[in-house]
């Protein structure tokens, strides 16, 4: 007797029409990023360039001790949260992990609030409440900055939900104006593949059409972890999407303009179709896993190699010595990348003085922000809002 308890139906479609091979890989029609303005990808470079200088500061100001708590940097991935979020339409949510200054960045968030909240100050994206790992922008739906590890991933997954159920269900958009087909992205590290969290999310995903993409941050380390020491299958990702019906892709997140080039059909796709994505976006970490870390788990030579192929020297060459404009002249002088690196150093130094100059929260702003309960009337949590002292603790 055979039980046979295959699926027959491939859930994802004829495998030419998938995202992951799109119409310009087998040669016909240009490249997505081929047909965006030159001004585009220049402003992708000063994107780059602004995370850069942004983490570099920051890592002073940590060792000048004007910055607690936790921090981690995001120097070497700069591509992958601009060639990811460049793909999007403004309005579709996302959500990431602790790494998040970048995220922040990248999506518009302005230097002076990014430093202020990582001093504490009242001006800072969460009051100076939140610090490094809790960087929070609803105009620029960002949802957070998560310090537990994939607990965001649930998240990102419910955003997706609520967006199609408002496109779908209620026709209307709870935020104003019209509901509309989005998508939305969460963002994980690769020690993020084996939490639960995930795989609970990932299913009901896969289960429901929910429109998120799982974008794996994959730096190959989690803390000090090699993630072929952390993970099952860590030499193809895609298989773990596979298990639950999900498209899947490996994507070099390293240099912008591919990371472009693939993420971008993948976003159109899931838009499109209201179905969800996993993607293994590869990348790498220059520095420790936090401000402390001696690093004892890789060698000098591994991030030396990393570093002779840096997204922003690539992009920038590009645009030097490759991308032309319609008169045939390079998109970039070297001066003109020049003065892009001298305006960003001011942007970032002028964020960090008003940062810097800026109050701490007064001692009222314990209470408020805390835990805000939509119908206070009908649960006993309206007890715990307006500042009212937990009786727990
Ligand atoms: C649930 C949970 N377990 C453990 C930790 C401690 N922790 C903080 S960061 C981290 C490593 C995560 O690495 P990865 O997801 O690869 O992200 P990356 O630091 O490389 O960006 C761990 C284990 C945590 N924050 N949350
Ligand atoms: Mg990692």
């Amino acid at each position: 007797m055979s039980i046979a308890h295959s699926n027959a139906v491939n859930p994802l479609g004829h495998p030419e029409n998938l995202p992951t091979n799109p119409a310009w890989k087998r040669g016909k029609g240009k490249r997505p990023s081929e047909l965006l303005p030159d001004a585009t990808l220049v402003k992708w470079l000063r994107d780059m360039y602004l995370i850069r200088e942004f983490e570099n500061r920051t890592a002073q100001a940590y060792q000048a001790a004007k910055i607690g708590g936790f921090c981690h940097l995001y120097i070497g991935q700069e591509a992958a949260a601009v060639g990811t979020i460049q793909s999007l339409e403004h309005d579709d949510p996302i959500v990431t992990a602790y790494r998040d200054h970048g995220h922040a960045l990248a999506r518009g968030m302005s230097v002076e609030a990014c430093m202020a909240e990582m001093y504490g100050k009242i001006t800072g994206c969460a009051k100076g409440k939140g610090g490094s790992m809790h960087m929070f922008d609803k105009p620029n739906w960002l949802f957070g900055g998560h310090g537990i590890v994939g607990a965001q991933t649930p998240l990102g997954t419910g955003l997706a939900f609520a967006s199609r159920y408002e496109w779908e269900v209620m026709k209307r958009s709870v935020t104003g104006g019209p509901a509309k087909k989005k998508v939305s992205l969460a963002y994980l590290g690769d020690g993020a593949l084996n939490q639960g969290a995930l795989h609970e999310a990932m299913n009901l995903a896969g289960l429901w059409n929910i429109p998120v993409i799982y974008v794996v941050e994959n730096n190959g380390y989690s803390m000090g972890t090699a993630i072929h020491r952390g993970t099952t299958m860590s030499e193809d990702l895609t298989k773990k999407a596979d298990a639950y019906g999900i498209l899947g892709a490996i994507i070099d997140g390293f240099d912008v303009i591919d990371c472009y080039d693939h993420f971008k059909p993948i976003v159109d796709w899931c838009r499109e179709n209201q179905k969800p994505a996993f993607v293994d976006l590869k990348t790498y970490r220059y520095l420790g896993h936090s401000m402390s870390d001696p690093q004892k788990y890789r060698t000098k030579e591994e991030v030396e190699q990393f570093k002779g192929k840096d997204s922003i020297d690539r992009l920038a060459s590009h645009l030097m010595t490759e991308r032309k404009k319609a008169d045939g002249s390079f998109v970039l002088s070297e001066q003109a990348f020049m003065q892009l690196q001298t305006d960003v150093k001011e942007e970032v130094r002028h964020g960090i003085e008003l940062a810097e100059a800026a109050p701490v929260p007064d001692l009222s702003e314990l209470y408020t922000d805390v835990l805000l309960n939509p119908m206070p009337n009908m649960s006993p949590m309206g007890e715990y809002t307006h500042g009212v002292k937990n009786p727990l603790l």
